[in-house]
């Protein structure tokens, strides 16, 4: 169902140079929210490809007007594409998914269920354990990703067991507090989220996801790894100054 008024959801997808992989996704996101009784808006947050991604957009939106295109004129990094969609959105619900499709949108049940339960924000996440889901992840991502969520949790988030799935359901106030606090741009974005969320006190559910590695990564370990961790001290010596927040 198109939007009229407030739509039910909004789906706010990052994409660089995603002409590849971004297609195949919006296709099986517009049909699973034409298939429910809800209204949606898809915001495709274009941040400056030179790949074509967004004529792809265009043409899902000429056949669903709730898919809408958001253009930056040049790359700033995937927090700031996030955070334009998440601002720019109008939904109750927010999901922010990855553009390569690595989590199937079907997994937004289990992420709406622990908000219904009272959650503020639900984050897929590939580490919890769960019988019910499966995960195909490269070796050595799977390795720099527990390295990275050792760093993660001994830098202030000792709860949160994969701050870094691109797979994440606000509460539309909450999306709005958060995103306007927002300052890293980068990869890091997660996890300076996260903190704030702590730091207002909301409840963040960690929710166990289907996951399944796509070819065609633009995270590279080696150097992106350490711009994250820099993000990270840097949203880190942020907060220290900030007066602490009430929600
Ligand atoms: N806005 C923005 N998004 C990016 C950038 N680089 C990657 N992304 C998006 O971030 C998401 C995850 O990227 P991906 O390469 O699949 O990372 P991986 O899953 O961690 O290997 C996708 O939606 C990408 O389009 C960037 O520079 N800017
Ligand atoms: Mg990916």
């Amino acid at each position: 169902m198109p939007s009229a008024g407030i739509p039910g959801w909004s789906v706010i997808i990052p994409a660089y140079n995603e002409a590849r992989r971004l297609p195949a996704y919006l296709d099986e996101v517009v049909a699973y929210f034409e298939g429910l009784d809800r209204s949606y808006e898809v915001l495709v947050v274009d941040d400056g490809s030179s790949d074509g991604t967004a004529t792809h957009v265009l043409e899902a939106q000429a056949g669903h007007p709730a898919v809408t295109l958001h253009r930056l004129a040049v790359n700033h990094g995937k927090g700031f594409a996030v955070r334009a969609g998440m601002l720019a959105a109008r939904g109750e619900l927010r999901l922010m998914a990855d553009a390569d499709g690595a989590t199937p949108i079907g997994e937004l049940k289990r992420l709406e269920a622990a908000i219904l339960a009272g959650a503020d924000i639900a984050v897929g996440s590939r580490a919890l354990r769960d019988p019910s889901v499966t995960r195909q992840v490269r070796l050595h991502r799977k390795l720099s990703g527990e390295v990275f969520n050792f760093l993660v949790r001994r830098l202030g988030l000792p709860d949160v067991a994969d701050t870094q799935c691109g797979f994440k359901l606000f509460r539309a106030e909450v999306a709005t507090v958060l995103f306007g606090e927002l300052e890293t741009i980068g990869f890091g974005f997660d996890v300076e989220l996260l903190l704030l969320a702590q730091r207002r006190g909301y409840r963040v559910t960690e929710v166990a996801v289907n996951w399944a590695d796509q070819p065609g990564s633009k995270v590279t370990v080696f150097r992106d790894g350490p711009h994250m961790v820099r993000q990270i001290l840097a949203a880190r010596r942020r907060l220290a100054r900030r007066p602490s927040a009430s929600s």
